[in-house]
């Protein structure tokens, strides 16, 4: 699949360890947030997981099957080898994973790459990668889904990420309901969450409020 920044929009990011270790009720809540119309899903197993190398490989195909019905696509956090293995369409890179120069030689041009970015500095660098779709950039604000995240950007310094970087950004990292306008509005390409939408009451509600953010600006 060939990469659009619209996919950015509206993207999911989970593994098991955001549904306790449920890789049934995980599965039921990807597939019920792709039906209620997530644009992009980001499978990131990590943490205090539980998978096996190759149950999440057997899980990842379950992934890729889902991601190719409902039209999105699939993007796997750092392990490109896994990436390889359940033929995605994206590989995502942190600042302290693989070297993003490896990973490009890797994949070539069979996935798209997503790069997280939290400074003016790392912004600046990605924008002379060429292989570099889009960036991450975050968090945001606080967040409990990562263990080792850096200290939340907030809102002003997003802003100005997003008006240096010269590729599409999306924004991540503790944004809820109450935030995702302010976030929204700052002109990032998109959001991408993990605790929103995996502990919401209301998953395809949560969705749509997200979608609906991005139908009524020009975006
Ligand atoms: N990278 C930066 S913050 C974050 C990741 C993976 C976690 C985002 O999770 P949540 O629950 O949406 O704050
Ligand atoms: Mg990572």
């Amino acid at each position: 699949m060939m990469f659009d920044p619209k996919m950015l929009q509206v993207y999911l990011v989970g593994g098991t360890q955001d549904v306790h270790n449920d890789v049934v009720k995980f599965l039921e809540k990807v597939e019920l947030a792709m039906k209620s119309g997530i644009t992009a899903f980001q499978y990131r197993e990590k943490g205090n997981s539980k998978l096996r190398p190759n149950e999440r490989v057997d899980l990842g195909l379950e992934l890729r099957t889902l991601c190719t019905r409902y039209g999105i696509p699939l993007i796997v956090d750092d392990d490109y080898e896994l990436a390889q293995q359940i033929n995605a369409d994206g590989v995502h890179v942190g600042q302290n994973d693989t070297k993003i120069e490896q990973v490009s030689v890797a994949v070539g041009h069979q996935m798209f790459i997503g790069y997280s970015c939290n400074t003016p500095e790392q912004v600046e660098r990605a924008n002379t990668m060429d292989f570099v779709d889009y960036i991450g950039c975050g968090p945001v604000f606080p967040t409990k889904s990562k263990s080792d995240a850096d200290t939340a950007i907030g809102i002003n310094r997003l802003e100005r990420l997003n008006m240096i970087s010269e590729r599409p950004v999306v924004a991540i990292g503790g944004i809820d309901e109450e935030n995702m306008k302010v976030v929204h509005d700052t002109g990032v390409a998109g959001l991408a969450v993990i605790s929103l939408v995996f502990d919401s009451k209301d998953l395809a509600a949560t969705v749509k409020k997200m979608k609906n953010l991005y139908k009524s600006s020009r975006r």
